[in-house]
């Protein structure tokens, strides 16, 4: 089996290199599925549309951005070594910092020699005659594997709303999640964000540090409880390496993959003085754990508006401005949109050169060549950032043409909304894998223990084919029938499906509303997939 990229691809467009895998996409997920299929003995070739490895922490380099699952958690797990010789120096990674670790893993492991990069997917077909996958990049290269595994990352398609005017503005516009490598220095430039979700609540309060004045354009408020960053105590630090199995053990135990302190009282079986001394313990703390308080805030309304009435009275405190802080009030269900973490937001709003521009009832206007107009009011602005999120868990594939051997998109499969058997692969797509696709816990968990169980499972499917001499592998309609059915079962007794979030695809205009991740759980997730390959790959046809 030819081993080196080199020799396998393709430099014309008229020749087609042959792989026995061809994975989409170079962050975490396609890095560790490398290495994977490279240890079992087959040939890879990685096609990634950026210039770099690190997907998700590549694109996103705004100001401010970082992780917000702790950096002792946000790491691979699949070498032991890998795990003791890298130190993370805060509680919470910074997007460069991350970006380092990608690299260092992909030097490491000898990665780059099998990546393409600056190579875009744009077509992928199977061919039924002989069971494989040919997928074609922008650029017109070829590549034929027996498999085919996307690894794109499930907010990785920005959402660029249609703002009329905006390609008349003269200034600078940025996206927060394409971010300039070279970075943007902000000093003395009037500046507008628009959008305050989670990248628009870490890149605020430092581009308010830089600019002359910013301006934030808000549709909806969002929750966010402080992080509490700090330097990493390295005697902490040393002391979960040496725990680490058990660490990570625990981890995979808990609903979302992440190892923290969960309170199995309700809210509602408690007096409110004991409600008070666990949320300001949460507060305290900071992060997302903060809806761990109690077990019943995702499941009973009035429970979660206890939380989200103790958020409230926290901004009530740190926002000088009581109209300001009421327009930063939400009052929707809290953690039904992912929660957001920060960093002084909240306190941002008392900087005299800071406006919150509400655009909730009235939308934007028009973008003019020289800023923004909303309810006949004109903001000069220097730079817009785009802070709008994204097309999310859909978007990516369907941005590749992926035809099966009838000719059928997988666009149209998915036209009323994504349908996976286990968010790993699809009806009439054999040979095709997906990580943390539409259907699995993904977004709901902590990505890198999601990715790794995603990666093995795959691995270890496609090394059994091989043992037992297949080539060709489906999941059958039933299967997936029974599994979309079982996703949004489990989703309709949660309050998470209950609000207007990019979880239910309610931010992109048109898209059908389907709660899309899995939110059974990580281990029930898991047991699900071993159940699976026990039972012989049950619900998967293989020939
Ligand atoms: O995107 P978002 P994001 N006019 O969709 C607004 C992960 N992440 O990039 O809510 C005006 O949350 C939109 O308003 P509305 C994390 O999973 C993680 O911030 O639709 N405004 C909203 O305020 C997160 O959930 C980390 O009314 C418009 C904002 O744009 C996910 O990425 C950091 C508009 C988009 O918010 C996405 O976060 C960052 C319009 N036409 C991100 N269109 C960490 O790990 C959209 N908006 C910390």
């Amino acid at each position: 089996m030819p081993d080196t990229l080199a020799h396998e691809v393709a430099r014309k467009s008229t020749e087609t290199a042959v792989f026995d895998v061809a994975v989409i996409g170079a962050g975490f997920a396609g890095m560790y599925m490398l290495h994977r299929l490279r240890q079992a003995g087959f040939s890879v070739v990685v096609l990634e549309a950026g210039s770099g490895v690190g997907g998700t922490w590549y694109w996103n380099r705004y100001p401010g951005a970082r992780c917000d699952v702790e950096s002792m958690q946000y790491s691979y797990q699949f070498s032991d070594e890998l795990q003791q010789e890298w130190d993370w120096s805060e509680k919470y990674a910074t997007q460069p910092e991350i970006l380092r670790y990608a690299n260092h893993v992909a030097d490491r492991y000898d990665l780059l020699r099998d990546i393409r990069f600056d190579a875009r997917v744009t077509e992928a077909a199977f061919d039924e005659s002989t069971a494989r996958w040919t997928l074609t990049t922008q650029a017109g290269e070829r590549v034929t594997a027996a498999f085919c595994v996307t690894a794109m990352g499930c907010l990785s398609s920005a959402n660029k709303p249609t703002f009329e005017g905006l390609d008349s503005f003269t200034g600078a516009v940025y996206h927060t999640g394409h971010w300039p490598p070279e970075g943007v220095d902000f000093t003395g430039q009037r500046v507008g964000v628009i959008g305050t979700g989670s990248s628009a609540i870490q890149a605020i309060p430092v581009i308010a540090e830089q600019a002359s004045h910013l301006f934030v354009y808000q549709r909806t408020p969002n929750y966010t409880i402080p992080a509490r960053n700090a330097p990493l105590d390295p005697h902490q630090r040393e002391a979960i390496k040496r725990d680490y199995p058990n660490f990570r053990q625990t981890a995979k135990q808990t609903f979302a993959g992440i190892n923290f302190n969960f309170n199995d009282e309700s809210a509602a079986g408690v007096d409110e003085r004991r409600r008070q001394e666990e949320y300001e313990a949460r507060w305290a703390h900071g992060g997302v754990s903060f809806m761990g308080a109690f077990n019943d805030l995702l499941f009973n309304a009035d429970s979660n508006e206890t939380a989200a009435e103790f958020v409230r009275s926290k901004i009530r405190e740190i926002v000088h401005d009581p109209a300001i802080a009421e327009l930063l009030s939400p009052h929707n269900v809290i953690g039904c949109k992912r929660l957001c973490v920060d960093t002084g937001y909240y306190a941002t709003y008392n900087r005299p050169n800071v406006t919150l521009v509400d655009v909730s009832n009235e939308p934007i206007e028009t973008i003019t060549p020289k800023g923004i107009r909303v309810k006949g009011e004109k903001y000069e602005v220097d730079a817009i950032v785009l802070a709008t999120g994204f097309d999310a868990m859909t978007s990516a594939l369907n941005s590749i043409d992926f035809r099966n051997g009838e000719g059928n998109a997988l666009s149209e499969k998915w036209q009323e909304g994504p349908r996976t058997y286990l968010g790993l692969t699809m009806a009439g797509f054999p040979n095709l894998f997906t990580i943390t696709s539409p259907g699995s816990p993904s977004v709901l968990t902590n990505m890198l223990p999601s990715i790794e169980q995603h990666v093995e499972w795959i691995s270890d499917c496609i090394e059994y084919m091989r043992n037992q001499g297949r080539r060709r592998i489906e999941a059958t309609l039933d299967a997936e029938n029974a599994w979309v059915e079982h996703v949004t079962e489990v989703a309709g007794g949660n309050l998470r499906s209950t609000c207007s979030s990019w979880y239910v695809g309610a931010n992109i205009p048109g898209k059908p509303r389907v709660f899309m991740p899995y939110i059974g759980g990580f281990p029930m997730y898991i047991e699900k997939c071993e159940e699976v390959v026990r039972g012989g790959y049950e619900g998967f046809d293989l020939s």
